[in-house]
């Protein structure tokens, strides 16, 4: 150090600059302005304005941070190894190298501290609105007069991309209107994104956007007025009835001379002599990297260590509410560790069979009745179709501005802030939410669904309308590749139930996964409820794909499907029975199930010797061949759908049993 008498303060803010310019230097790659020009009002946030305790980044009433702008992530990275995390300053010399610590963007998992992944640009400030739902519901259930239990905060950071981002806009819609005032959101305003100055393609007045939010909008016009962002943040935390956006004016890769200001400083080094020179700016050494002063090391560490002591005061409170109050603390414990009470499945109904069957939608939304009152953890909603998808748990409130206990959930026609906003409540510790809307709107929160996989976290989606046969509303509405294209995300269980039983089954199976989100795909349609005294039993669902009805001799053929198409099967073998063919029925709800299991089981179902297979799925044939073999076919939707009833539909694209029948017979070369 050159010049030692600075006050701590804005030594320590300067080292967060420098530290950020040589980290990315090393790296070779990342950005280092944004997290220069942040350095300040991250300072406070971490000495100031939150409260979290570094020993025990899990703490349930610890406040959460969120950096929306997730590519200024070294500024996250060296605040949590200043203030204590496990994390060192060999992890930040590690920055974006194999295994490393300090990942180019924040994974969640990785990296203690982070609360959740963000990169793509919305996503932080979205899933900020769903933490800040789940805290509200969680004060809503557990605090009681005298405990206080959850009264933490949301902060997040975000960009001009942030704000350009349409999923910012509805979760800012939707945050303003559930009133939260628990969520305090830095709008990082430098004017500067990867093309140039924010002029060439947004040039809004933000703060106005949010006041219509009804949010509380406040503006520091300097980045480095340390007594003017203190000040907005104090006022920010005292606004408790509407979220805050506290937007900041500053300037990128501040205290760097030829980069200051300028996109060059958004996304690449700022070059070996450019960091000295921003070194010599702040008064370090120039020919010195990943300095800390042992004082600043001490300022942060001093402020982190405040933690301890407010995370003791938590659970001595925590103590005694759970004397006080043993059955709601034992819940509360239960569902943070992502278990599930005993016995929570024993009043999954058992449908029978009845002359107008039944669609799964509609199997689903009894399911989720019957165990919504032994799993209060479980809440969500839809995008405006909760009588479509049946989701609405008929028993319990929703969750608004009056009452945070609600367990409905009104997302508004907003899709994608709906996917976002679930990963911030299955991250919020005690929550197992599920969000619903027609299978082709999946399309719409594709984002926050690969989100949810890469973080292994557990929404459950509820996609109803998953096919042609949802009729009349046509081809704008009818998916054919969505089926295709969700399966294609690592990580995700997508499972397409036959009937109503197995709906029950894919029930069971989704709250029983805790490392990743499942989607449930179900009809509009009403189709037959498969005799279990006839068939199968349901619960082969488990696995994946199962023998739902055998052949009575050694199979000829192998029938395959899922989801409504499995009824049309099981016809179809009768008949061909009657013709002396001997076809298996295989029911395959879930391609990921499937594959988990082991291959002797995978034989037992799908035997090598059997090669003549016929599958039948009205969604795109893609992936199909794997299980047919070159020797089966495929009967799929290679087209898009039109308007129509659906009995016509299903003629009209040859998903008939006389159509089935007739593949199958051409299979085996016996037409
Ligand atoms: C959804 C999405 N689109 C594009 C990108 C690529 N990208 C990264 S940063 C950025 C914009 C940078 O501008 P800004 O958000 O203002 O960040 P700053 O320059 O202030 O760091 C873009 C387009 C992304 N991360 N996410």
């Amino acid at each position: 150090m050159e010049d030692n008498n600075q006050p701590i303060q804005i030594l320590a803010i300067d080292t967060v600059r420098i530290l950020s310019a040589d980290a990315v230097q090393k790296a070779n790659s990342g950005h280092p302005g944004t997290a220069m020009a942040l350095a300040p009002v991250a300072s406070l946030l971490w000495t100031m304005a939150m409260r979290y305790n570094p020993v025990n980044p899990k703490w349930p009433n610890r406040d959460r941070f969120i950096l929306s702008n997730g590519h200024a992530c070294i500024l996250q990275y060296i605040m949590l190894y200043l203030t204590g995390y496990d994390l060192s300053l060999d992890d930040l010399k590690a920055f974006r190298q194999l295994h490393s610590k300090a990942p180019g963007h924040p994974e969640y998992g990785l990296t203690p501290g982070i609360e959740v992944t963000t990169g793509p640009l919305g996503q932080g400030f979205a899933n900020s609105v769903g933490f800040a739902i789940g805290q509200k519901h969680l004060a809503g259930r557990y605090n009681k007069p005298g405990f206080d239990l959850f009264n933490y905060k949301i902060f997040c950071i975000c960009s001009d991309g942030d704000m350009m981002e349409g999923v910012t806009s509805e979760a800012a819609s939707l945050a303003g209107m559930l009133e939260l005032g628990n969520m305090i959101c830095i709008y990082d305003d430098n004017h500067i994104t990867i093309e140039g100055d924010t002029n060439l393609a947004f040039n809004e007045d933000v703060g106005k956007r949010f006041e219509a939010y009804n949010w509380h909008v406040q503006t520091v016009t300097d980045g480095n007025d340390l007594a003017a962002i203190a000040e907005a943040l104090v006022a920010a935390k005292d606004e408790t009835g509407r979220p805050s956006l506290i937007k900041i004016r500053t300037q990128i890769a501040y205290g760097s001379p030829n980069k200051m200001n300028t996109a060059a400083a958004h996304g690449s080094p700022l070059g070996t002599e450019e960091v000295k020179l921003v070194k010599k700016f702040f008064g370090f050494n120039p020919e010195q990297s990943f300095v800390v002063p042992e004082e600043v090391l001490n300022y942060y560490r001093d402020a982190g260590k405040t933690g301890v002591e407010k995370e003791k005061q938590w659970n001595d409170l925590f103590k005694s509410y759970k004397e006080k109050f043993p059955e709601l603390a034992a819940e509360y414990e239960l569902f943070s560790s992502g278990g599930l009470p005993e016995g929570w499945d024993a009043g999954l109904p058992v449908f029978q069979p009845t002359e107008k069957g039944m669609a799964t939608r509609a199997a689903s939304g009894q399911v989720l009745n019957a165990i919504a009152e032994k799993l209060p953890a479980l809440v969500g909603g839809s995008a405006d179709l909760s009588p479509s998808t049946d989701t609405t748990l008929w028993d319990f409130y929703s969750f608004n501005v009056e009452n945070r206990e609600g367990r409905n959930f009104h997302f508004g026609i907003r899709e994608h802030a709906m996917g976002s906003a679930l990963n911030g409540m299955a991250l919020t510790g005690g929550l197992i939410p599920y969000g619903a809307t027609f299978l082709i709107f999946s399309e719409y929160m594709r984002p926050p669904i690969r989100l949810a996989e890469i973080m292994e976290i557990r929404p459950i989606y509820v996609f109803t309308h998953d096919s042609i046969g949802l009729g009349e509303d046509g081809t704008t509405h009818q998916p054919v590749e969505q089926l295709i294209s969700l399966r294609a995300i690592p990580n995700l269980m997508v499972i397409r139930p036959a009937d109503a039983n197995e709906t029950a089954q894919a029930w069971r199976v989704a709250l029983q996964r805790n490392d990743g989100p499942v989607a449930l795909i179900l009809t509009r349609q009403n189709i037959p409820v498969i005799d279990q005294r006839k068939y199968s039993k349901a619960v082969g669902l488990e696995k994946g794909a199962y023998i739902l009805s055998d052949a009575p001799s050694f199979p000829d053929i192998i029938l395959m499907a899922s989801g409504s198409e499995v009824s049309l099967i099981l016809d179809a073998q009768e008949k061909l029975q009657q013709e002396g063919i001997a076809a298996r029925v295989v029911s395959m709800p879930s391609w990921e199930l499937f594959a988990e299991q082991d291959s002797v089981y995978r034989e037992q179902v799908l035997p090598k010797s059997v090669r003549k297979r016929l599958a039948v799925e009205m969604g795109s044939p893609l992936g199909w061949r794997e299980y047919v073999t070159d020797d089966g076919a495929v009967l799929a939707m290679s087209t898009y759908g039109q308007s129509a009833p659906a009995g016509d539909l299903y003629k009209e694209y040859g998903f008939t049993v006389e159509n089935i029948i007739r593949r199958a017979k051409s299979l085996l070369e016996v037409i």
